[in-house]
């Protein structure tokens, strides 16, 4: 039989494009199952062209489940994520709350597939958008020339705060649109007022260092989850990291700039070949014509998009690259769906 699929936290801004990608994947799923909060139950989803009751989360809504896909805020995953693993489901999560448990592999499908077979605790991990954002692309580029240092600088979307951040720019974009806001100190502040949303500083007209919560010797979270994710991932412990979170006014996709120093020596045009041919990858990279990623283009798409390849002038083992993607698709659903069809695949082998 095929199994039966549980998305708790079908109503979040997550949640949402993970109905719709499941709607356009190959459907591999019995029953659908949509959870969410006390507060949404009731509510009617469409998922795979069928209304669908979304039903609370609860213990009951976690029986007979073959796979939960979880996207909802930390301290709900690190709750319900064991119920739901205990009563015989594998869990993909998409919070932080296990990503750096060693017994919770940490899966990007292109980069490390075999990890997701590995889960003591039946349950698997999905990345961060910041960091899912980049790593397909540099998981390949590792592959072949060893990768030894990263330096990133990201440029992340509102819609990484959730729906709140998204209606935080709307409003101060309509605030600022048709002003000479923009030329004196504090001027775009004093427009925005109080409808500054989740972010510590207006991010219409703006851009913003910050990202996450305060950590130890003031780094943020998020920058602290780059590094921290992509050693897992990569199964680098040690791998040099230094990242930079800055959030900027674009709805959905975060980009990334990216210097990577590797064991090896590197050539523009083998890494040109090595992206051009990796799964998940495209390559847009003619700067003479105009081209190389930008948001606005990558937004609604799957793979990551990488461009601006260059090799250092200071160091013939270093590349600098920008590589665009959608935190909300890759970043967010469609990884957590490739996992959890991976898992379909080895529940229904023979
Ligand atoms: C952001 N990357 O853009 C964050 C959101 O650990 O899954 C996702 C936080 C996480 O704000």
């Amino acid at each position: 039989a095929r199994p039966t699929l549980a998305v708790v936290g079908a109503t979040g801004a997550v949640g949402t494009v993970l109905l719709e990608i499941l709607s356009q994947r190959a459907d591999v799923w019995g029953e659908i199952r949509l959870v969410a909060s006390a507060r949404s139950a009731g509510r009617k989803l469409t998922v795979r062209g069928e209304e669908t009751e979304v039903v609370a989360l609860s213990e009951e809504a976690l029986e007979g489940v073959d796979v939960a896909m979880f996207d909802v805020p930390d301290d709900i995953s690190a709750r319900w994520a064991p119920i739901a693993a205990a009563k015989g489901a594998v869990v993909v999560d998409n919070s932080a709350a296990f990503r750096m448990d060693p017994d919770v592999p940490l899966v990007v499908p292109e980069v490390n597939a075999h990890a997701a077979r590995v889960r003591p605790r039946g349950i698997v991990a999905n990345p961060n958008c910041t960091t899912l954002s980049m790593i397909v692309a540099v998981g390949a580029l590792h592959a072949e020339f060893g990768l030894s240092e990263l330096v990133v600088a990201s440029y992340q979307a509102v819609s990484g705060a959730g729906k709140a951040g998204v209606d935080a720019l709307r409003a101060q974009l309509t605030a600022v649109a048709g002003t000479e806001l923009g030329t004196q100190p504090g001027d775009v502040r004093r427009a925005v007022g109080d409808a500054m949303g989740p972010f510590p500083a207006p991010v219409a007209l703006n851009v913003v260092p910050w990202a996450g919560s305060l950590m130890a010797d003031g780094w943020s979270s998020e920058e602290l989850k780059v590094r921290a994710e992509a050693r897992k991932i990569l199964g680098l412990p040690d791998l040099r990291v230094s990242a930079t979170c800055v959030r900027v006014p674009v709805i959905t996709t975060h980009s990334l700039s990216v210097h990577a120093r590797f064991e090896n020596e590197v050539t523009v045009e083998r890494a040109h070949e090595i992206l051009a041919n990796a799964p998940g990858v495209v390559l847009c990279d003619s700067p003479a014509d105009g081209e190389f990623p930008t948001p606005a283009d990558a937004v609604g798409t799957d793979p990551t998009w990488v461009g601006r390849v260059r090799r250092s002038l200071d160091d013939p083992r270093a590349l600098d690259l920008f590589v665009c993607g959608d935190n909300l698709r890759k970043g967010a659903a469609l990884n957590t769906a490739q996992i959890a069809e991976s898992v379909a695949a080895e529940l229904t082998a023979p």
